[in-house]
């Protein structure tokens, strides 16, 4: 069985690396995570909750300067065997992606042929500083000519799910080019009927 609860192995992921605060916990979900899986703060102090209701995670304080109390989570035995299992599932099926744009394409013969331009227009500027901006976090990382066989294992997991929306988003802008290039010999197409 696949399990379904994933934010509770994308915290117990997090924790794995080192003890961290439940601020610590949601900034990184600001972070690199937090762009291919978010999380929201509320959704992430209930998983906590549950998480030590469950034993998988332990709770102490830790003195922020002098007056201020942290509670900091670390990973238990169980919790670290909990993620262990869940690193090697198989997947059983390929997840299905929530796009809107292609859900709006579906319902295509809705949308007035000449509003059609101005809308893969959109998806391609949008696409286009999206891949802008994971290309320049890609070298910010990475540099421009580093050999991923040079990089340790944590840097190597960030290095395949970057390079992996770098290709995503090359795809989608080709995917977007070829359709627009479609739209555009269709509508010049049956304005000469
Ligand atoms: C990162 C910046 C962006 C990152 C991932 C992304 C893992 C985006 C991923 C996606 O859109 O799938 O630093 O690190």
């Amino acid at each position: 069985m696949v399990s379904r609860r994933i934010l509770k192995y994308a915290i117990l992921g997090l924790l794995s690396k080192e003890d961290m605060s439940g601020y610590d916990i949601t900034s990184e979900f600001k972070k690199a995570i937090g762009q291919f899986w978010s999380a929201k703060h509320s959704q992430i102090y209930v998983e906590l909750k549950k998480l030590l209701d469950e034993d998988s995670i332990s709770q102490y304080i830790e003195m922020a300067g002098v007056k201020l109390e942290k509670k900091m989570y670390s990973l238990t035995t169980k919790g670290k065997e909990e993620l262990q299992n869940w690193l090697l599932e198989l997947d059983e099926n390929v997840e299905t992606e929530k796009d809107i744009f292609a859900l709006r394409l579906y319902f295509l013969k809705d949308i007035p042929a000449e509003e059609i331009p101005a809308l893969f227009n959109n998806q391609l500027k949008l696409r286009t500083e999206k891949l802008a901006f994971l290309k320049e976090q890609f070298s910010f990382y990475f540099g421009v000519e580093k050999n991923p066989l040079n990089l340790d294992a944590e840097e190597l997991g960030h290095y395949f799910v970057l390079s992996k929306a770098i290709s995503r988003e090359e795809n989608y802008i080709c995917w977007l080019n070829k359709s627009l290039e479609i739209i555009k010999n269709k509508n010049a197409d049956n304005s000469l009927r």
